[in-house]
C-alpha cells in the first residue's frame, strides 16, 4: 500500500484525487472514485448554488466515504457556491482558476480542508498563509485552464516553497506518473483525464471516443490571448478558435463568445463540430473504458512495483 499524510488525514485508501472537471465531475463520478478509495470531487463549475447542493446531497446517497467539491473561482455564482460549501461541509474544497482567499475563512470555520490548485510557488505560499491544508501543484500537461510551468518543474519547487502537503497534477496517466510524482516530493496525485474514460463518467460517448483515439500530440492550448490558456483535444472547435485567435481583427469579445457553452456541447451533446473536448496530454495513454476502481487499483499497483524496484538504481 502507498500511504501518505493524505490517506491518513483524509481517510483515503489511495492518495489520489479525481479532478473537478466542468460538465464531467458530477455526483456519480465523485462517488465512484470515493468508493474506490480515492477522493472523488464534484465540480461546481459555472452553475448555480442549487445545482451544487443537489449534487452534494446526491453524492451522500451514493457513498459514505469522504468527497470534495471544486469551486471554479471565475464562476459568476462563486459567492453562492462558496456559501453552499460552508453549509454542506464536504470534507474537502479544492479551488481553481483564481485566488480563494476571500472564501477561506468561512470554509475553515466550517471544518473543511481547503486545497487550492496553484500554478506557481508565490500562490502556494499565499494560500498556505491563509490556512490551506494542502496545495495541488498543477502543471501545464493538464487539460483545461493551465499555468505556464510543467509538472516536473512545478512540483519540486512548490514542495520547497511550502510545508503543507503537495498534490501533483498534470500528465499523470498511469503508475509511472504516480511514482514520479512521489519522487518529486508530492504526497499524492490528482488525475482528470484518466477518469474521463471511466465507466461511471456520464459524459457523451463521443467525448470518451475523442480521448480514446487521441495520439500524443493531439492536444492544443488555446485562449492565451485572453489570458486563459486552456488545453483540449484538437477538434473543429480548436481549429476555428486558433485561427481567429491569431487574426488581428478578431476582438476579445468575439473570442469569449465563441467559448461560451463549448464545454457543455462536448460533454452533454457530444457535439464534434462545436464542442471543446478538454483533456490533458496523457489522453493518448488512456486506451479503454474501465470502472474507476480498476483505474485506481492498476495505477497504484504499478506505482508500488516501480517504487519497490527503485533500489536497482543505487549501487
Ligand atoms: O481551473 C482549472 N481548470 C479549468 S477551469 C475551467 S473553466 C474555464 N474556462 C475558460 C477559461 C477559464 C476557465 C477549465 N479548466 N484548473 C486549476 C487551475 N487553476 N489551473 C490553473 C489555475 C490557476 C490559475 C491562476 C490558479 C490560480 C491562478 O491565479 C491567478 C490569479 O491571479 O488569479
Amino acid at each position: 500500500m502507498i500511504n501518505s499524510i493524505l490517506t491518513r488525514e483524509l481517510g483515503l485508501t489511495y492518495p489520489i484525487f479525481q479532478g473537478g472537471m466542468a460538465w464531467v465531475s458530477d455526483a456519480q463520478l465523485a462517488a465512484a472514485v470515493s468508493n474506490a478509495g480515492g477522493l472523488g470531487i464534484i465540480s461546481a463549475m459555472n452553475l448555480n448554488a442549487d445545482y451544487l447542493r443537489e449534487q452534494i446531497r446526491k453524492c451522500r446517497t451514493l457513498t459514505d466515504k469522504p468527497f470534495g467539491v471544486n469551486v471554479m473561482l471565475m464562476s459568476p455564482f462563486v459567492k453562492d457556491v462558496a456559501q453552499v460549501c460552508a453549509e454542506e461541509k464536504p470534507a474537502v474544497v479544492t479551488t481553481g482558476a483564481g485566488l480563494p482567499n476571500l472564501y477561506m475563512k468561512d470554509w475553515l470555520a466550517a471544518g473543511i480542508r481547503v486545497i487550492p490548485v496553484v500554478p506557481s510557488t508565490a500562490m502556494a505560499r499565499l494560500v498556505e498563509r491563509a490556512g490551506a491544508f494542502a496545495v495541488i501543484a498543477e502543471g501545464g500537461e493538464s487539460g483545461g485552464h493551465i499555468g505556464d510551468l510543467s509538472t516536473i518543474t512545478l512540483v519540486p519547487q512548490v514542495k520547497d516553497a511550502v510545508s503543507i502537503p503537495v498534490i501533483a497534477a498534470g500528465g499523470i496517466g498511469d503508475g509511472r506518473g504516480v511514482a514520479a510524482a512521489l519522487m518529486l516530493g508530492a504526497e499524492g496525485v490528482q488525475c482528470g483525464t484518466v477518469f474521463l474514460c471511466s465507466t461511471e463518467c456520464t459524459i457523451h460517448d463521443n467525448y470518451k471516443q475523442k480521448v480514446l483515439s487521441a495520439k500524443d500530440i493531439d492536444t492544443i492550448v488555446t485562449g492565451k490571448r485572453l489570458g486563459h490558456a486552456v488545453r483540449s483535444i484538437r477538434s473543429p472547435f480548436t481549429r476555428k478558435y486558433a485561427k481567429l485567435e491569431y487574426e488581428i481583427q478578431t476582438t476579445g469579445e468575439e473570442l469569449e463568445q465563441m467559448g461560451v457553452g463549448a464545454l457543455r456541447k462536448a460533454a452533454l451533446d457530444g457535439d464534434i463540430e462545436n464542442g471543446c473536448f478538454i483533456a490533458g496530454q496523457c489522453s493518448a495513454m488512456v486506451n479503454e473504458i474501465r470502472p474507476a476502481r480498476e483505474i485506481i487499483e492498476t495505477m497504484f499497483a504499478q506505482a508500488e512495483t516501480l517504487l519497490k524496484g527503485a533500489p536497482v538504481w543505487v549501487k
